[in-house]
């Protein structure tokens, strides 16, 4: 790390006092933003027994900070070459419509899994079963995750799912955590804008798509010029079947949205309730709402067949006026809070749901099981602390903190939950501290903040703008993820990394390693393919259609020529007979656009149409020993007559 490197525009001037005092101090700080009370901390851990303390956390700590070993990783994020971190982290990236995978302390961006795009590194979007996935759920080339949430066992993560909204095009999709890949996408029915995404718990029997967009429901050219008439669902979808299994109609637009830990509350906040449809009109009225879905109330009515059958979906009415909601049992509360909530999350405890104001500088503390004993869901806010300008969404720590992003202040704050269910409405005393990040925070996330046990140590900023933060790239600037620690209650919230991200996260799930078991090559059990061996391939006609039945291995395909008729249908499936991990092959045909990975032990499939004769090199894309170049065939089309 040279720290004579100097950048004239990125970089503040505070960064280059602490890495001045750094080097004073003998120690060598990486060109990051760290402040000076961070780099104290980062500084004393840095030492050697810093770092092995750190390592050895990794290997015994079960990640939930009560072992000692979280205070023992000290604030040092610093990963050094060879150790692992301590956490997965899943972020979702937004408009680019994929999932990226950190590790956590480090911000070292380990993987993408893409979900809703066609991705050429994967191949995903191009064999046959991917590229039908894709097909099925709707066809769109493109998709906007915001909220990766993984699946739970009891309250904490089993590591065996993940699941990300579509906020683009409605849709929910699952990804797979032993091969870290997207095996199920629902487009799910009579919902536009699927926002909040989150399951059931203690443990993960259904996932819920929250829709934003109020439609016609359903959106067949009926009530087009009747805003009146448009309404917005929350889709209960079974996580195993990925079906939908029903869906309540409400009042207003919905939001971001979370599930109660005990498996009876679902929440969804909301703004315009006004029900406009313009920001004028969405913002005009002083309350919005939260909503409390009654989830066994709701499974009552669809058992007993309260509900309307629409695009094959039971749609329960839940809306204010709606027969189900009359009387002291209603299917939905509407619980009234200033003004367009954004984020609502429940305490690890399950004693709380807390909604962000927004455009409103508190949060609502709902206490949860007061929701159906109250006359009015008014009264069921036991806490509104003053926060800060925007606040947006709450994370914890397990240590009775919550900490509550404010957009328009551009900071994270952290406050007592318990004090602000002791404090006046308004008051700003429950608030602990407040630190500064660079800028405009969305979301943010805490590690296993989503369980009923976090971690309490790290806190990712999911902040919308990096502006003068990292090397100038054009207009396009990337966003600004930033680390914090909160480990550590006295010395308070440290800043401890800057890390780009490219557009757009918008939320995040960060889940213990112990947790997660990758599977490092394919179980050919798990796919539906069968493999083809070394000796078996074959080459097959049967009309104009061509099966070739391949395997890759370093380094060739089996075939040192594949040839076919103008016309023919091809159909090429290929195995990579590989038992040794990382060596990963591909079928990459040039102006066939053609491309497709295969990892050890994993067989695809990919069928098209010889439709341009010629001489066409299929090659392996992936550099697998020194003979890749080499790896080659044929595939030769001959003219039709
Ligand atoms: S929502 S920060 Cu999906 Cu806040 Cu983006
Ligand atoms: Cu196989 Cu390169």
């Amino acid at each position: 790390m040279s720290s004579e490197q100097s950048n004239p525009t990125a970089g503040e001037r505070t960064d280059t006092e602490t890495r001045e005092t750094a080097e004073e101090a003998g120690f060598t700080l990486p060109s990051l933003s760290v402040n000076r009370r961070g780099f104290m901390k980062a500084g004393a851990a840095a030492g050697a027994l810093g770092s092995l303390a750190g390592c050895t956390s990794m290997l015994s700590s079960d990640g939930n900070g009560d072992d000692g070993t979280v205070e023992a990783a000290g604030a040092d994020h610093t990963i050094p070459p060879r150790e692992l971190d301590e956490y997965y982290g899943f972020l979702s990236g937004g408009h680019s419509g994929n999932i990226r995978v950190y590790g956590i302390p480090s911000m070292r961006e380990i993987m993408q899994i893409p979900v809703f795009n066609r991705e050429s590194a994967r191949g995903y979007g191009f064999d046959d079963e991917t590229r039908e996935m894709l097909e099925d759920a709707g066809g769109y080339t493109w998709g906007d995750t915001h909220h990766p949430r993984l699946s739970q066992t009891d309250n904490d993560y089993d590591g065996r799912f993940a699941y990300v909204n579509d906020k683009a095009n409605g849709r929910m999709a699952r990804i797979n955590l032993k091969y870290f890949e997207t095996d199920a996408i629902v487009d799910i029915p009579n919902q536009q804008g699927t926002h909040g995404a989150c399951a059931r718990l203690p443990d993960t029997d259904l996932i819920f798509g929250v829709g934003e967009f109020r439609v016609p429901v359903p959106n067949d050219g009926r009530d087009l010029e009747d805003p009146d008439a448009y309404g917005s669902v929350i889709a209960a979808i079974n996580p195993e079947s990925m079906n939908v299994e029903w869906e309540v109609l409400v009042d207003g637009n919905m939001d971001n949205g979370d599930g109660g830990k005990e498996g009876r509350w679902f929440f969804a906040t909301g703004y315009n309730s006004e029900g406009a449809t313009n920001e004028e009109g969405m913002t005009r009225d002083d309350r919005d709402m939260v909503k409390a879905f009654d989830l066994p109330a709701i499974e009552e009515a669809v058992e007993a067949g309260e509900y309307e059958m629409i695009n094959d979906v039971p749609v329960v009415d839940g809306r204010k006026d709606s027969p189900l909601n009359e009387g002291d049992d209603p299917i939905v509360y509407y619980i009234p809070t200033p003004k367009s909530p954004h984020g609502v999350s429940v305490t690890p405890d399950n004693k709380y749901a807390i909604a962000s104001g927004k455009l409103d500088p508190t949060a609502s503390v709902i206490e949860i099981d007061m929701i159906d004993e109250v006359d009015d869901p008014a009264d069921a806010i036991v806490g509104r602390p003053q926060l800060g300008l925007g606040p947006l969404h709450t994370a914890y720590d397990g240590r009775g903190h919550a900490y509550t992003t404010l957009f328009i202040d551009s900071q994270v704050v952290k406050w007592d939950i318990e004090a602000a269910v002791e404090a006046e409405p308004g008051s700003e005393s429950p608030v602990i501290e407040k630190i500064d990040v660079h800028y405009n925070p969305g979301h943010l996330i805490a590690a296993e903040s989503y369980t009923a046990d976090p971690a309490g140590d790290w806190l990712i900023s999911l902040n919308k703008l990096s502006k003068d933060r990292f090397l100038p790239v054009g207009p396009m600037h990337p966003e600004n993820d930033q680390l914090i620690y909160i480990g550590d209650d006295e010395e308070g919230m440290q800043l401890m990394k800057d890390s780009p991200a490219y557009a757009e996260p918008h939320d995040a799930s960060i889940c213990h390693r112990s947790k997660i078991e990758p599977a490092s090559t394919y179980d050919p059990e798990d796919l539906e393919l069968e493999p083809t061996a070394k000796g078996d391939e074959s080459i097959e006609r049967d009309g104009d259609r061509v099966t070739v039945e391949m395997y890759s291995e370093r380094n060739q395909f089996g075939f040192e020529e594949i040839i076919v008729n103008e016309g023919d249908t091809v159909e090429m499936k290929v195995t990579n007979i590989e038992t040794t991990s990382d060596i990963l092959h591909s079928v990459a045909i040039p102006e066939y656009d053609i491309n497709v990975k295969v990892a050890p032990q994993e067989t695809r499939k990919v069928t098209f149409e010889a439709d341009k004769p010629g001489v066409y090199w299929f090659y392996c894309g992936f550099f697998c020993s020194a003979l890749h170049l080499e790896m080659r065939s044929r595939l030769i089309v001959r003219a039709a007559e």
